[in-house]
């Protein structure tokens, strides 16, 4: 499946409320395609998969899967950091690291249909990612994280109100977003809001994904 054409348009329903990110690391202790399946049934439409530590081999036999449970739920699926696996499991976006392949490149290797994402996390990367043609982009830390290590320095809602007027692209807030956080960094100028830990560690999911979802309704 390729994403269609007009869904790279920033009006896009997708591009705005909760970006769900399945980190590889929580499946020790929980399954990734079960909060999936709980992601759909609450109504999350945008899912990326990242994993830092895994072979490109267990990379796609997560992936895979998870793209499966993505379409039916009619969820876009993003790929971080790697456009050959992207391309591989016929994701619909892949999701760029300031260490990654640079935009240009990346857009040769998946092609004008697929989106882009690109983290941020300075003025000077937004302006480049927004000039370079992403899609969208993420930008944090905005609070302490433990998911993403050795991360660049805090950024706080202040940040975020910062750099707002100087891309139109949608841009998600991310890292150590909690549901109380939300209308905070809306009214900053956020999107939406990424989030792995604020959902993977929760004890209730389905519970978690109904407190990250309400202030979007
Ligand atoms: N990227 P959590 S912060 C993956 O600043 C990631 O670009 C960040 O996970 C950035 O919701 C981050 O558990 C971690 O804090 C997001």
């Amino acid at each position: 499946m390729t994403f269609p054409r007009s869904s790279r348009h920033h009006s896009d329903s997708c591009f705005n409320g909760l970006y769900l990110i399945l980190d590889e690391r929580w499946t020790s202790i929980c399954s990734l395609s079960d909060v999936l399946y709980e992601a759909g049934q609450a109504g999350v439409k945008l899912v990326q998969y990242r994993n830092k530590l895994g072979s490109m081999k267990q990379a796609y036999s997560a992936a895979a899967v998870l793209r499966e449970i993505a379409k039916e739920w009619g969820m876009v699926f993003v790929v971080n950091d790697r456009c050959d696996l992207a391309v591989t499991v016929e994701a619909d976006g892949v999701h760029l690291g300031q260490t990654d392949l640079p935009l240009v490149y990346a857009r040769k290797l998946v092609g004008p249909d697929m989106v882009i994402g690109v983290s941020t996390h300075n003025l000077e990367q937004v302006q480049a990612a927004t000039i370079g043609g992403a899609d969208y982009l993420g930008f944090g830390p905005i609070f302490p994280t433990g998911t993403k290590l050795n991360h660049d320095p805090v950024v706080g809602v202040q940040g975020m109100k910062d750099i707002r007027a100087f891309t139109t692209l949608p841009v998600f807030a991310i890292g150590g977003v909690s549901p109380e956080s939300i209308s905070e960094l809306c009214q900053a100028g956020a999107n939406g809001v990424a989030v792995a830990s604020g959902i993977l560690d929760a004890a209730d999911r389905p519970q978690a994904f109904t407190q990250f979802l309400a202030p979007f309704r």
